[in-house]
């Protein structure tokens, strides 16, 4: 073929191109190894050498009008198809949002004493509840707490500014309040948030405990020793070893401490229960007959059984939790992980 007609075909095969397919096709036609302008190169050597190099001229100007439009046509086609696409995806920011957002979960804490409570429920308890700012009354006095009992220290208690007045060390004034408005039978449980001076790994300055109080006539410790065994036994699903260890609080005679055997190591000994093979879980004990009085019920004709426990103890022995300050920090990460409570 003459580069005329070469020329005249590429100017009618141009007006075709629609697409890049047909843009590649018009390149192999013309440009490809076996192509047009190839065949043309091909054929110089049979040129008379005095028009050799006008002709070869001639082809290379042929070529490079090729290429140019070739180069041309793709960024137009390619610049075509980049709008269509971004018509056809477009985003239409009316339209309410897909996205689900992240929803919260009860807090370990909250899921730990619900359980607690409604163990208690079925057990035949009701829920009282008290201030957290309390009267020093409540928290130490009426409860057999003299004035110079440590834990009335100022390293031990957050005073507030109001005289006699303080944040509540214990749950235990929620006893004082519910004896002072009800004669027996009384049974019931009292959960809340406390606060001391205290700040290490297993203490926090605010935590949460259940305080636990059953007045009635003929109560005593075998009763008490029962429900707080029936209690364990249920929060942690398992026949869990328990013991109670004589102890002293003012505001119980006798007291004692309960122990269970440490769910960690099964008693064998750990890190956590210091190798003693048990773990302190609460206080409790007979009430003192002082307090029944203090709060205008006869010790005479009635007795009565307390217990109080620390939430965020029970809460990290369930779930294995090492440090009570992961309950207070709110770290998503942490709290992700109890979405299922
Ligand atoms: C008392 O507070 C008594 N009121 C319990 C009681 C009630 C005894 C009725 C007898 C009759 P204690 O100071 O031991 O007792 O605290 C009870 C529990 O609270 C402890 O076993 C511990 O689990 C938890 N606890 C104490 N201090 C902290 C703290 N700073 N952070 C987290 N938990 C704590």
């Amino acid at each position: 073929m003459q580069l005329e007609e070469i020329k005249k075909l590429f100017e009618e095969e141009k007006e075709k191109i629609q697409s890049l397919e047909d843009l590649e096709k018009l390149r192999q036609t013309f440009l490809g190894k076996k192509g047009l302008i190839s065949q043309l190169f091909k054929e110089l050597k049979n040129i008379d050498p005095a028009l050799r190099k006008e002709f070869g001229q001639k082809i290379n100007r042929l070529r490079e009008e090729v290429e140019n439009f070739i180069r041309q046509k793709r960024e137009e086609l390619q610049q075509q198809l980049l709008e269509e696409k971004l018509r056809s995806e477009r985003v239409d920011i009316t339209l309410p949002a897909r996205i689900v957002p992240p929803l919260g979960s009860k807090h370990p804490i909250s899921a730990t004493i619900e359980e607690i409570v409604e163990i208690f429920k079925q057990m035949g308890f009701s829920v009282e509840t008290g201030p957290e700012i309390e009267k020093e009354e409540y928290n130490f006095d009426k409860l057999n707490i003299p004035k110079e009992h440590p834990a009335r220290d100022m390293q031990d208690t957050f005073y507030v500014n109001k005289p006699g007045y303080l944040l509540r060390t214990h749950t235990s004034p929620v006893q004082v309040r519910t004896m002072l408005k009800k004669q027996p039978p009384i049974q019931i449980i009292a959960p809340g948030r406390v606060y001391r001076r205290d700040d290490d790994p297993t203490h926090s300055p605010m935590f949460f405990q259940v305080e636990g109080l059953v007045v009635n006539e003929n109560v005593n410790f075998a009763n008490m020793m029962f429900v707080l065994r029936e209690f364990l036994r249920r929060f942690f699903e398992a026949e869990v070893p328990v013991r109670f260890r004589p102890s002293y609080f003012p505001f119980t005679e006798p007291s004692a401490e309960v122990d269970i055997g440490c769910v960690i190591c099964q008693g064998k000994g750990c890190r956590v229960c210091k190798g003693t093979g048990w773990l302190e879980v609460l206080g409790a004990g007979m009430v003192h007959p002082n307090v029944l009085q203090a709060c205008g019920i006869d010790p005479d004709k009635y007795q009565g059984f307390a217990f109080g426990l620390g939430v965020d103890r029970f809460a990290m022995l369930k779930y294995g939790i090492d440090n009570i300050k992961l309950f207070y920090e709110n770290d998503v990460r942490f709290l992700k992980q109890f979405s299922s409570l």
